[in-house]
């Protein structure tokens, strides 16, 4: 499979700021916006700015100044959100892919979820 990025996809509307969004952080290379539709008390997608549809091109394809962004940026969130580790509570970090990882929005994304529990990490197939 080839990795071809489709640039109407809404996450890219987004970062070209045709489409609104509740901005949490935003840096060089990355931006972390609150999910539209929460599934826990903190929801926060965080989104390289580059064209990636997914974690492997992103892992094959960006630069490392944008590998090192992204990573210190899914931290900085996890910080600014209340869930780190070192103070609170803890988090859980998915990265949809595809159809089997049932990815809607085809640019890389990770949800940060916490502020609660969460329930089981895969749910029964649907
Ligand atoms: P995924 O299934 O991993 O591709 O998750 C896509 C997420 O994107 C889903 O939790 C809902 C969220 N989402 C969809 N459209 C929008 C939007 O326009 N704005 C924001 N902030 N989130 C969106």
């Amino acid at each position: 499979m080839d990795y071809a990025y489709d640039d109407q996809n809404i996450f890219a509307k987004i970062l070209r700021g045709e489409i609104p969004n509740t901005t949490v952080l935003e840096t060089e290379h990355s931006l972390a916006f609150r999910d539209l539709y929460p599934q826990a008390s903190v929801h926060v997608l965080v989104i390289p700015k580059g064209p990636y549809i997914s974690y492997d091109h992103f892992a094959a394809a960006a630069s490392d100044a944008e590998i090192v962004d992204f990573t210190r940026a899914v931290g900085e969130v996890c910080r600014l959100e209340g869930v780190s580790l070192d103070a609170n509570d803890g988090f859980r970090l998915i990265s949809n892919a595809g159809e089997h990882g049932v990815q809607e929005v085809p640019h890389l994304h990770v949800h940060i979820l916490g502020g609660e529990r969460m329930g089981r990490m895969v749910q029964p197939k649907g």
